[in-house]
């Protein structure tokens, strides 16, 4: 049975028990995804095998990269307990810091507590869609900075299409997020500011979201290319989750972007240093080019 838990995101769907799920019912669950989202298995208490036998059906698994990982045998789980300040209360999708950001998230609810501690995701198609013609033209043929700085490691970093296409669905999603997204590519530190600011506070406008109240046990799966999501740091007691994800895709522009870089060498003075990132990230690319042009040389 299938139950919708909003307007425009979220199902939760029951009479399922995914540890002896089918091929058929694998196939089930991708239309079901497609179409909602955000999945929610309610009563499944899966052990660390299993979540990980679940996952691979979806695809590959990967290791975070960046943090640590408490299970040897299964280095594909990734755990976050609050009580040691794992908490994303960021509005994000999954590891956009990377050239192929996680497509697909599978979490366990191992420890929640009894009030508090909800997770809100938001359809970012469904925010796309209800921009205006002319923002929406705009960040069609834009490009944003991402960096793992949450993580400690601002020098690990992507650009990707502002607006990604979903190659299943087709839709048109945004692609920045509150967490991840530095910087607009293509235009000034102040302009990239201020669409920033107005984009990732409008994907999370409440009629494109939906908020889950856990329960332990309850597996919950989201597509991270059309997605975001957060969870309400408003809860005292100890809370748990364990998450496999599916290795990720180059999210794909909606056309060739239609600008260049904003790279200013005359001018030089003290707002510079906004630029710094994006021009060592530039040098980067340019570098990496160059040394993929060598390695094609005999
Ligand atoms: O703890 C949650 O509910 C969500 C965790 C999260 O944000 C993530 O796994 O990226």
């Amino acid at each position: 049975m299938i139950k919708r838990l909003a307007g425009t995101i979220g199902a939760e769907v029951s009479d399922i028990e995914l540890p002896s799920i089918s091929e058929e019912g694998i196939e089930d669950i991708k239309e079901l995804l497609a179409e909602h989202l955000v999945l929610f298995f309610l009563n499944q208490h899966l052990s660390v095998e299993q979540h990980v036998t679940f996952g691979r059906h979806f695809g590959k698994l990967e290791c975070h990269p960046n943090l640590k990982n408490p299970f040897l045998n299964h280095p594909e789980v990734f755990e976050l307990a609050a009580s040691h300040g794992g908490l994303a209360d960021e509005w994000h999708s999954d590891i956009t810091f990377d050239q192929h950001p996680s497509i697909m998230s599978i979490l366990n609810m191992i420890q929640c507590p009894e009030v508090g501690g909800d997770t809100m995701w938001a359809n970012t198609c469904a925010a796309f869609d209800a921009l205006s013609q002319p923002l929406q033209n705009l960040c069609e043929g834009l490009s944003a900075l991402h960096d793992a700085e949450p993580h400690g490691k601002p020098e690990i970093t992507a650009v990707h299409p502002v607006v990604r296409v979903h190659p299943v669905t087709g839709k048109k999603a945004l692609f920045v997020n509150e967490h991840f997204t530095r910087r607009i590519v293509e235009m000034s530190h102040s302009e990239s500011r201020m669409l920033l600011d107005y984009l990732t506070r409008w994907v999370t406008s409440p009629k494109f979201t939906v908020r889950y109240h856990w329960q332990e046990g309850t597996i919950a799966m989201w597509d991270n290319r059309c997605t975001q999501h957060f969870v309400l740091n408003d809860f005292n007691q100890q809370r748990i989750i364990q998450r496999v994800t599916i290795v990720g895709d180059t999210p794909e522009p909606v056309a060739p972007l239609q600008w260049p870089a904003y790279t200013r060498v005359e001018n030089v003075g003290a707002t510079s240093r906004f630029d710094k990132q994006l021009n060592d990230h530039l040098g980067r690319a340019i570098m990496s080019l160059d040394s993929n042009a060598r390695d094609d040389k005999p």
